[in-house]
C-alpha cells in the first residue's frame, strides 16, 4: 500500500525551492526548472481527487502561449473541465509546504477534510506539450503518482484539448454519454467524421495556412490532415518544434492577437486564408491581407458571432422545441459568454443584430464554461480565441428525437446534431474550432472577407504594464471596473467620457507579474490614447 514513509523518501528527489507558487486561471505556471517539486507534489493530489469521485483525472503540463523556458500544469476533472475551485487552495497549499513533513501534513489534511477512501484505486492520465523542461517535469509526475499506486496512462504528448477529451472518453465509456475512443485516432476520426457531413457535395475552400506556433499543434495537425486527406487543404506552418526558442515565438494565437500583426515565419499574402493557434493548442484566431494589403484579424469575438449566428439559423429552421422540467417544451435558449476583452462592436452585434443574451464573466475558462451552462446552447469564447460550444442534455436529446418535416428542416436537425459532434465540448480546442469555423464557411460559401464584414470591430490597444505589487489591484463587476485603487477608477471613468465608444479597463494578469490594460475606442489613434494615458499612470 502507500506508506507517508515511501512518500516521504520520493520527495527527498525534489525539493521545494525558495518561491511561492499559486494555483491561478491556468493550474501553476513559472520557469519550467521551478516546477519539479510542484510536479510530483500535483502527482499526489490527482491521486486524491481520482480516489475521491471514483474516476480517472486528467493532468496536462504546459505553458500554452507563454515563452518557452515556461512550463505549468493543471488538473483536468472527469469530464474535462477544469479543477473544482475548493481544490485549488489544497494544490497551493501542496505546492508551498517547505519540508517533506509539511508536505505530508497538508496531504493528511485533503485526506481528512475530503474523506479520501484511501483504499480506492485511482486513475490519471498524463500528457505534455513540446517544451524542453517537459521531460523532467513528466519524470517528477510519475515519480509522485508512482509512490501513490495510481493506475497511469502516459500519452506523451498532446495538445491540451485532446487531453481533456481523453479524460472524458475514459470516463464515459460504456455509458450513454460516451464521448468517444481515448485515442488520437478515435480524436481524429471524430472530428472527421462530423467535419465530412458538412462540407460534402459543397465547393472546396481554398487552402488555410495555419500557424502553429512552434508548438505541439504542428505534428498532431499533420496526423490530422493524414486522415483527412483530400477533403482539408492545408499548409502546416511554424511547426519546428525540435528548434531551440521557436515556441511561441513571435508567432502562435496569442502574439497575432496581442499585436494584431502577422506571425514571423509564414508567407501571407492578399488572398491568403489564414489562422494561427498557440502553444498547446486550445486557441485560435484567424486573419488575412486585404486588397487594401491591411491586415484583418478575426478573433474569438468573430468565431463566437460566426458560431452563435449559424446555430441560431438552424434552430430557427429546425424549430426545435426542448422539454423543461415543468413538463413544457420551448424553443432553443442561446446565450454567448463574453468577457471584458469582447470587443464592443461584437457585443453590440451579438445583443442587437442577433438578439442574442450576452452576460459577461470574469476571465478565465473556469467562469465562461460555468456561464455557458445555463444554456441549452452555451457559446463561449474569450476574444484572444479559446472557447467552445456547450449543448446541454435536454438539447441533444431534441436534436436526436426531433423529425424535421421537410428536407430543410431534416438538414437544419442534421446540421445541429453534426455540431454536437464537431465540437470540442470538453474544453476550447483550436483544432475542432477551425474544423467548425471551415464547416461554417463552406456551408456559407463564405470567404474571410464575408464572415469579417458582420461587423467591424472598434478600434483597441492592449498593453502590459510592470507595476510592484499587482495585488493592489482589485476588479469588480466581471473585470470591467476596478475597486481598489478608487482613484484609479475616477481617473479612468473621466478618461473614457472623452472619447467616442470610449470603453477602458484595468486588471491584474492571473498568469504573469504584470497589470493588462485595455482600451477601445472610435479610432486607432483614440484607443491608442486612451491606452497610454491610463498605463502612463497604471505604472
Ligand atoms: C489563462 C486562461 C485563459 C485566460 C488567460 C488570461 C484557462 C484555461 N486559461 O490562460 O482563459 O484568458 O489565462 O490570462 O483558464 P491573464 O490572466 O494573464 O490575462
Ligand atoms: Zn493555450
Amino acid at each position: 500500500g502507500i506508506t507517508a514513509e515511501a512518500i516521504k523518501t520520493a520527495a527527498k528527489a525534489y525539493p521545494k525551492p525558495a518561491v511561492h507558487y499559486t494555483y491561478g486561471t491556468a493550474g501553476f505556471r513559472t520557469k519550467g526548472d521551478l516546477l519539479p517539486s510542484v510536479m510530483f507534489r500535483i502527482g499526489l493530489l490527482a491521486v486524491l481527487r481520482s480516489k475521491v469521485l471514483g474516476k480517472t483525472i486528467g493532468v496536462m503540463i504546459t505553458a500554452s502561449h507563454n515563452p518557452e523556458i515556461d512550463n505549468g500544469v493543471k488538473l483536468v476533472e472527469p469530464m474535462g473541465e477544469m479543477l473544482k475551485q475548493s481544490w485549488e487552495g489544497y494544490a497551493t497549499e501542496l505546492a508551498n509546504a517547505e519540508t517533506e513533513d509539511a508536505m505530508l501534513d497538508s496531504l493528511k489534511k485533503v485526506i481528512a477534510e475530503e474523506n479520501i477512501p484511501m483504499d480506492v484505486n485511482s486513475s490519471v492520465v498524463v500528457a505534455r506539450d513540446t517544451r524542453p523542461s517537459g521531460d523532467l517535469l513528466v519524470k517528477a509526475l510519475l515519480d509522485g503518482l508512482n509512490v501513490m499506486k495510481a493506475d497511469i496512462k502516459n500519452y506523451d504528448m498532446l495538445t491540451t484539448p485532446q487531453l481533456h477529451y481523453m479524460v472524458r472518453c475514459i470516463n464515459t465509456k460504456g455509458t450513454p454519454d460516451a464521448y468517444g475512443e481515448p485515442t488520437t485516432d478515435g480524436y481524429y476520426n471524430k472530428l472527421y467524421a462530423a467535419f465530412k457531413k458538412f462540407v460534402v457535395g459543397k465547393p472546396k475552400l481554398s487552402q488555410l495556412h495555419v500557424d502553429c506556433a512552434n508548438g505541439v499543434g504542428a505534428p498532431k495537425l499533420k496526423e490530422l490532415i493524414k486522415v483527412m486527406g483530400n477533403d482539408i487543404d492545408i499548409k502546416v506552418e511554424n511547426d519546428q518544434i525540435t528548434t531551440k526558442g521557436k515556441l511561441n515565438y513571435k508567432c502562435g494565437a496569442d502574439f497575432v492577437k496581442l499585436y494584431q500583426l502577422q506571425p514571423e515565419g509564414m508567407e501571407l499574402k492578399p488572398g491568403y486564408r489564414a489562422c494561427s493557434l498557440d502553444g498547446d493548442a486550445d486557441r485560435i484566431v484567424y486573419y488575412y491581407i486585404d486588397n487594401d494589403n491591411k491586415f484583418r484579424l478575426l478573433d474569438g469575438d468573430k468565431i463566437a458571432s460566426l458560431a452563435a449566428g449559424y446555430i441560431m439559423d438552424m434552430a430557427k429552421i429546425a424549430n426545435i422545441q426542448v422539454p423543461r422540467e415543468d413538463g413544457s417544451k420551448s424553443p432553443l435558449k442561446i446565450g454567448v459568454v463574453q468577457t471584458a476583452y469582447a470587443n464592443g462592436s461584437s457585443t453590440d452585434y451579438l445583443r442587437n443584430k442577433l438578439n442574442v443574451p450576452v452576460p459577461f464573466t470574469q476571465t478565465g475558462v473556469k467562469h465562461l464554461h460555468h456561464e455557458a451552462l445555463k444554456y441549452d446552447v452555451g457559446v463561449y469564447f474569450e476574444a484572444n480565441g479559446h472557447g467552445t460550444v456547450l449543448f446541454s442534455d435536454a438539447a441533444i436529446n431534441a436534436f436526436k428525437t426531433t423529425k424535421g418535416a421537410t428536407p430543410e428542416q431534416e438538414n437544419a436537425i442534421e446540421s445541429l446534431k453534426g455540431l454536437t459532434e464537431l465540437i470540442n465540448q470538453a474544453v476550447g480546442d483550436a483544432i475542432s474550432d477551425m474544423l467548425l469555423v471551415e464547416a461554417i464557411l463552406t456551408v456559407r460559401g463564405w470567404t474571410l472577407e464575408q464572415w469579417n464584414s458582420q461587423y467591424t470591430d472598434l478600434p483597441s490597444r492592449q498593453e502590459k504594464v510592470k507595476v510592484s505589487d499587482r495585488t493592489q489591484f482589485k476588479c469588480i463587476k466581471a473585470d470591467t471596473e476596478l475597486a481598489e485603487p478608487k482613484e484609479l477608477q475616477e481617473i479612468i471613468d473621466n478618461e473614457v467620457k472623452k472619447y467616442p465608444n470610449g470603453r477602458c479597463f484595468v486588471r491584474p494578469s492571473g498568469t504573469e507579474d504584470i497589470v493588462r490594460v485595455y482600451a477601445e475606442a472610435n479610432t486607432a489613434e483614440n484607443a491608442d490614447k486612451l491606452n497610454y494615458t491610463i498605463s502612463g499612470i497604471v505604472f
